[in-house]
């Protein structure tokens, strides 16, 4: 088996749902087996900010499949769960993103590797940390943890949502 770390988005059509709903998805492919899970953190939207505030995600797979089935299977998912074409930078109902396989580094049309984001991501790397730890290293050598600590955590907020639970009752929590 393979370790792959997968980052989730969405801000569009109950994304607790989406985010729950997802996960539940990857636990269930026969070649995938989900070792971690993050927190749920809200998000100020990158790019237009006319759109939604996000949640965002990230879990650690254990799985069978090289990068690009691993990709379709990725993609198999958000188009289940209604994803279209969206504009760029606009909303969307998912996005399963691969941050990093391994120690693989890939450039191919439909994939790159590590995710060409990562490093500027707050909503991703800050996940990321929360279930890798800073010791986590790239495949370009650096670890983790010094990308976190240059990437403000400034528009990100935790939040009390679950992705380790059955989709159908992940709500949102709000104190
Ligand atoms: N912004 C945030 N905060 N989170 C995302 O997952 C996200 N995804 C995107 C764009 C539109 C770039 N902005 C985002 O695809």
């Amino acid at each position: 088996m393979k370790r792959a770390w997968i980052a989730l988005g969405s801000n569009l059509q109950d994304p607790a749902h989406q985010l729950a709903k997802a996960v539940a998805a990857l636990q269930r492919h026969p070649q995938c087996q989900l070792v971690a899970s993050s927190p749920v953190y809200r998000s100020d939207p990158m790019g237009p900010q006319d759109q939604p505030a996000f949640l965002n995600a990230v879990v650690a797979l254990d799985t069978a499949l090289e990068p690009l089935p691993l990709l379709d299977a990725l993609q198999a998912i958000e188009n289940q769960q209604g994803r279209t074409r969206e504009q760029r930078w606009g909303p969307r109902t998912l996005d399963l993103d691969m941050l990093l396989y391994e120690q693989q580094q890939l450039q191919h049309h439909r994939l790159t590797l590590p995710h060409p984001g990562l490093t500027e991501r707050n909503f991703v790397l800050y996940p990321l940390l929360d279930i890798a730890g800073a010791g986590l290293r790239m495949p370009t050598g650096e670890e983790l943890g010094t990308l976190v600590a240059a990437c403000s955590r400034s528009g990100l907020h935790p939040t009390d949502i679950r992705l380790d639970r059955d989709p159908a009752t992940a709500q949102e929590v709000t104190s």
